[in-house]
């Protein structure tokens, strides 16, 4: 008694998932329902989302889910679907690693300096951010036949549900939200020619977004009704809100794709200083901010695997635990490893270029990848200290990447600081707990993470006290 489940809908860039949490008093339980891989397709206008597959996945989740007491959806930021008038999609999503945002800032910025727009704003810079996106469709026909704008999550769940809306933590991630009113931007919309009328109402993670369509109850053998609600619907935030950790003291790494290094605070940090330093101020829960910075992440590592055709990770992983350590190291926040493609070769050409050996092994090449990791989320995690003189402790890593043991003990080196990792899946647990929340279980952030706390396995890494090495690898990089 007293037991309820939730259907958490997880979208990662490599995977999708659907994922049941079961939530009592004193436990919180997750297990994987179904899950399905997310393919971009290139087809010849650019890379786009396979939404149809996705939304076929999550139906099949849903099926396998069996009666749930709600449903939620978390995904990737940034990229949306348009619709028309009668509310019929408008082509595939297009894939933010597309190429079609290239050199499109430079244009943005004439009209709105880059340093407005960061005050603005506080979203940091990159080509894919929604806002720059939607300058570089300015003359497409499609977006002239646009009546509605939903993005990724607010997409699924229109299509679940008939209704609209814009969850606010995914919505910030558009660059046309004011972080310190947490609404809209219209001064830069306004100067950028964007309609912000293309939007649906902004909803806040907890408020209800519908119940099952009869149809998708028929598709799905649930009973009715069944009502979705909003979440922290950009996965990070969802992530975020997952981190086990007690007090302020501590800094995230959310490592999947992405790694998405940076702290909780509550309220963003909008100096040039931090603007210099490609700092993003995304919306959380419950008022917070996440300060932090997006780097390359395992996304490395996949376009490797892609390349070589090597499914088995445990044994790249393997050979890179014996390979050489700290031997070369790429920055691996730069934006030259965006797009897909011949990632071996760009890595060794990187190492190259800063004069270091190049890595020509499979080991050699996955070894560099994660010394790189590391240093990244080193170099992340000390600046957003300093920037919003914010101390902390520990690090705590959620994600896929807390199944990469050599990982996650490289980043309590490189940080020097203790790293625990929590939840491989945290999006899935995050998205849980709010909808719980919503629906009358759990407490504040500070009670969810106490019950996280004491339910979940957490794995601790101490750092080994190689600090010197670790600076001296930030420093070649540094010469460049
Ligand atoms: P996303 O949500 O962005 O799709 P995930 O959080 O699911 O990403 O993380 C995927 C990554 O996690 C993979 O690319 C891989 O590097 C890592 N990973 C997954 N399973 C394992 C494993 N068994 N051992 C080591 N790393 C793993
Ligand atoms: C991680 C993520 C990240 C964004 C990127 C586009 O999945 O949501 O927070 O920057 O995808």
């Amino acid at each position: 008694a007293g037991v309820k489940s939730y259907a958490a809908v997880d979208l990662g860039a490599s995977s999708g998932r659907v994922m049941v949490g079961s939530l009592g008093p004193d436990s919180v339980e997750l297990t994987e329902a179904h899950r399905f891989p997310n393919r971009p397709v290139r087809v010849p206008e650019g890379l786009r989302w396979d939404v149809l597959a996705l939304y076929g996945g999550v139906l099949d989740g849903l099926r396998a889910a069996g009666q749930v007491d709600s449903v939620g959806i978390d995904s990737w930021a940034v990229d949306y679907g348009l619709l028309d008038a009668d509310g019929a999609l408008l082509g595939n999503p297009v894939h933010y690693r597309d190429a079609r945002t290239e050199g499109v800032a430079e244009k943005v910025w004439a009209t709105v300096p880059a340093e407005e727009l960061y005050a603005a704003t506080g979203i940091q810079y990159a080509p894919f951010n929604t806002l720059y996106q939607l300058t570089a469709a300015r003359a497409s026909k499609q977006l002239s036949y646009a009546e509605r704008l939903l993005l990724i999550p607010d997409l699924l769940t229109y299509w679940l549900t008939g209704e609209q809306g814009t969850e606010l933590t995914n919505a910030s991630t558009t660059q046309l939200i004011d972080p310190r009113t947490r609404t809209w931007s219209h001064g830069v919309a306004e100067r950028l020619g964007i309609d912000l009328g293309l939007f649906a109402p902004l909803r806040q993670p907890g408020d209800p977004a519908g119940v099952l369509r009869p149809e998708v109850l028929e598709e799905t053998g649930l009973t009715g009704p069944v009502p979705v609600t909003a979440v922290g619907s950009h996965d990070t935030a969802s992530a975020v809100a997952a981190v086990p950790a007690a007090g302020e003291r501590f800094a995230y790494i959310c490592t999947g794709t992405w790694s998405l290094a940076g702290l909780e605070l509550t309220a963003p940090v909008l100096t040039e200083e931090s603007r210099a330093a490609n700092f993003t101020n995304e919306l959380g829960l419950d008022g917070t901010v996440r300060y932090l910075r997006n780097i390359m992440g395992l996304w490395l590592l996949q376009e490797c695997q892609r390349a070589w055709d090597e499914p088995d990770l445990g044994l790249l992983l393997r050979e890179a635990g014996t390979a050489p350590a700290l031997r070369s190291v790429v920055d691996a926040g730069d934006e030259a490893f965006l797009a897909p493609g011949r990632m071996p070769e760009r890595i060794a050409a990187a190492c190259r270029a800063s004069g270091q050996p190049v890595p020509s092994s499979r080991g050699e090449i996955t070894r560099c990848i994660l010394d790189s990791l590391a240093l990244a989320h080193r170099r992340a995690v000390a600046d957003a200290q300093r920037l919003a003189d914010h101390p902390v402790d520990v690090v705590y890593i959620v994600g896929g990447g807390t199944r990469n043991a050599l990982l996650c003990q490289l980043t309590a080196d490189a940080c020097g600081l203790p790293v625990v990792a929590g939840a491989t899946e945290a999006a899935a647990l995050g998205n849980v707990l709010v909808q719980a929340r919503a629906h009358g279980l759990a407490g504040d952030l500070a009670a969810m993470r106490r019950l996280l706390t004491r339910t979940q396995p957490l794995t601790r890494y101490a750092p080994r006290g190689d600090e010197a090495r670790w600076r001296a690898a930030e420093a070649r990089l540094a010469a460049r």
